[in-house]
């Protein structure tokens, strides 16, 4: 199959891309490209060319496994020069999606049609590089320098209308895009309309304050990274100097960003989590159709799962034992759609159709005829044991049944039930109907039609969903409780909650440990404890200062005041009453306050999180470091220039990491510091979480 082929249509050229599966600008694309534009050149039959690509997209980018290798030629922007350079008129041809590389060779061209449903972008950013091709100094040209910054630095793809609008698009289509594409090269031709190429068009004019507020504004919103202020670099010389210049200093800006640890990061992250959400031995084979979803438990997991299968169009049969409660959710689903109707984000006849789409009943029995079940009810092995039975009784014997636990056993759950093959865990993160990420976890005796079956529904769902064991709290959770316990640690040994925080958000994470706590509830924290009080250590039970701060009523963000205080904006600000109950705490104990570094506090999170990775893969409970990265980055904020915690242990090395766990254990005991068996075979052999 050749990568890039021509085909004559009457007096058009069409050239068609066809390298699966996303048309990337690969060399043999790029060569291709070049030979046939130089072909159409030369060619007295060609009077306007078509350039379209085959499958589900557009060109999507340039290959970003080519990254880091060596630059084998031509490069991109010779291609996109030489196609601008064509004396005969030029249309791209636009569906799917038209994404970094592949929007710059779209500017390359002289007119761009585009289908109904196209995105088009530069999100070159997000991979921790710029566009490398002349992609900022051509939009800036076509649709000004704010909108360039908003895709190029934000990472924001534009959907077809907003490009049409915005003169990055000539025409839209609902129809056949190549269709379109030739007719709209047909009538250029008869109108005598000529080449026109976006590089002659003149720079906006521009004040340097507006890039000055713009490194402003991606230092804020992109903390820590360097690509996004590349962007702003790089329009601010295509608004100050000539074109050529300002396309030689993109490729060199390129260069330096695209084998920056940062870049390696971001790409890391881009296909862990492509390989993360196909988990290996699941077939496509067994997937079975989810036509209708029933969830059981109508409080705020419940009620945000069941958006999550109403926003993907399956309708839902909610039930709930409590008619109050049940009424209240309904409430809550109509307000969250009237809301987005409200803010432009759905149409009124979806909020209708979303809303129809919801059966809320008192009653098991309306679940006869759903295909899958998720059980959202207390946090309690008793409880949902009771519930699951009643599920099972009410279902279809094919059909699936799915536990929405936190943190309990599923083997456990699924045994008193008749066809345990049918249950599966999928750990949903609140709010459920706005986080990505979601636990699918396989039981001991999950079938793997059923596991196949919620792979395929988490896609549809639009989640990021990662395989994982059955394990006291899987495998985010498992670990957030190790850094969760040395940060309680912390605190009475010499640290503060905004010395804590602030460490965490420096390293990246949009917001520390105890911002994280008051968000989330310091009353669930401490329900949580308490229902886990004999499975403690005597240090961790003696450890109270949460129970004394959930005693002084201080529930967190919801009540004004948790291990901060919030004002009515909910802005925090730090509680002296709080760090004294912190010392008074430590000395009623008879604890020796000490400085603690802003380093060791970071070693201590890390590194426990990281070993706690290392025995959650020897354990077999994540199947791959991908799965583990994939996880922190999609439901706990871990950094995605970091990579995700095992990629950043590799950056570390394990002899370092084994050498400071030792450390730790040396000043607080083995039972809390112990090197897991993985690490140290790394440490022993140089080894890492991934192939170097
Ligand atoms: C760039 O263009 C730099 C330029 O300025 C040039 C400078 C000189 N390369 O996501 P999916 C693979 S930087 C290689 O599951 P979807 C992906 O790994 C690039 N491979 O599908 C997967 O493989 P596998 C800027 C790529 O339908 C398969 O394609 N562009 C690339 O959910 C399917 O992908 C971007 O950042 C690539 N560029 O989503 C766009 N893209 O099956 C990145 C995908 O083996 N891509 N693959 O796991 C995307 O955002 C999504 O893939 C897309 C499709 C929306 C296109």
């Amino acid at each position: 199959m050749q990568a890039v082929s021509s085909t004559l249509s009457g007096n058009i050229r069409v050239i068609v891309i066809d390298n699966p599966p996303v048309n990337a600008t690969s060399q043999a694309v790029r060569a291709g490209l070049m030979q046939a534009v130089e072909q159409a050149a030369g060619d007295d039959d060609t009077h306007a060319i078509v350039i379209a690509c085959a499958g589900a997209t557009f060109v999507a980018g340039a290959d970003i496994k080519e990254f880091g290798k060596p630059p084998l030629d031509p490069h991109l922007s010779e291609v996109i020069h030489a196609i601008e350079s064509s004396a005969k008129p030029v249309v791209a041809a636009i569906h799917g999606s038209a994404l970094g590389g592949g929007l710059e060779l779209a500017l390359g061209c002289h007119y761009r049609v585009v289908d109904g449903k196209a995105r088009l972008g530069l999100p070159e950013s997000t991979l921790g590089i710029i566009p490398g091709a002349g992609g900022i100094p051509r939009l800036l040209r076509l649709a000004g320098v704010d909108k360039a910054l908003d895709m190029a630095a934000g990472g924001k793809p534009i959907g077809a209308a907003e490009a049409l609008e915005a003169g990055v698009a000539d025409a839209l289509t609902q129809e056949d895009v190549r269709a379109a594409a030739l007719a709209f090269a047909q009538r250029l031709l008869a109108e005598g309309g000529a080449a026109r190429r976006t590089r002659e068009l003149p720079a906006p004019g521009c004040e340097s304050q507006v890039f000055e507020a713009a490194r402003a504004k991606f230092q804020a919103s992109h903390r820590g990274q360097l690509a996004p202020q590349a962007c702003v670099d790089v329009a601010e010389r295509s608004v100050a100097s000539g074109f050529e210049d300002s396309v030689a200093y993109g490729r060199e800006r390129f260069r330096e960003l695209v084998t920056s640890p940062q870049a390696q990061a971001l790409r890391h992250a881009f296909f862990a989590e492509r390989v993360a959400t196909k988990p290996a031995g699941l077939s496509a084979d067994e997937v079975v159709p989810i036509r209708k979803a029933g969830v059981v438990g109508a409080g705020t997991m419940g009620t945000g799962i069941a958006m999550c299968f109403l926003n993907a169009g399956i309708p839902v049969v909610l039930v709930e034992q409590n008619e109050t409660v049940l009424a209240s959710s309904v409430e809550t689903v109509g307000k969250t759609y009237r809301n987005d109707v409200a803010k432009g984000r759905i149409a009124e006849a979806m909020q209708r159709t979303r809303c129809d789409a919801l059966t809320p009943t008192l009653r098991y029995e309306s679940l006869h005829d759903c295909d899958i079940v998720v059980e959202a009810v207390f946090e309690d092995m008793g409880v949902k044991q009771q519930v699951l039975a009643s599920i099972e009784e009410n279902l279809r014997p094919d059909a699936l049944i799915a536990t929405n636990t936190s943190f309990l056993d599923i083997d456990a759950l699924a045994a008193g039930l008749r066809r345990p093959e049918n249950v599966v865990g999928m750990h949903f993160f609140s709010p459920a109907h706005i986080m990505k990420l979601l636990e699918n976890v396989r039981g001991a005796r999950s079938s793997p039609r059923a596991l196949a079956t919620i792979q395929a529904l988490g896609k549809r769902l639009g989640k990021v969903a990662v395989m994982v064991g059955v394990s006291d709290g899987f495998v985010g959770n498992r670990m957030l409780a190790r850094r969760t316990r040395e940060c309680y640690f912390m605190l009475e040994e010499g640290a503060l909650p905004e010395q804590v925080d602030r460490v965490l958000c420096e390293f990246g994470f949009p917001m520390g440990q105890f911002q994280l706590n008051d968000l989330a509830g310091l009353d669930v924290a401490w329900r949580n404890r308490q229902s886990r009080l004999d499975r403690l250590s005597e240090r961790e039970v003696a450890c109270n200062i949460l129970d004394e701060i959930v005693a002084a009523g201080r529930h967190g963000q919801k009540t004004g005041a948790g291990f901060y205080t919030y004002d009515a904006q909910r802005k925090r600000s730090v509680d002296p009453a709080i760090s004294e109950l912190i010392v008074r705490n430590a000395e009623r104990r008879g604890i020796a306050r000490r400085a603690i570094s802003d380093e060791e506090i970071l070693e201590r999170c890390l590194y426990a999180m990281i070993n706690e990775g290392a025995l959650i893969l020897e354990e077999g409970v994540a199947s791959r470091p991908e799965d583990i990265d994939t996880i922190w980055l999609n439901g706990y904020g871990f950094p995605r220039f970091r990579g995700g915690p095992m990629f950043h242990a590799d950056r570390i090395g394990a002899a370092r990491i084994c050498e400071r766990i030792r450390h730790y254990a040396s000043q607080a005991g083995e039972q809390y510091w112990t090197p897991a068996p993985l690490l140290l075979a790394q440490a022993r052999d140089g080894g890492a979480f991934y192939a170097r």
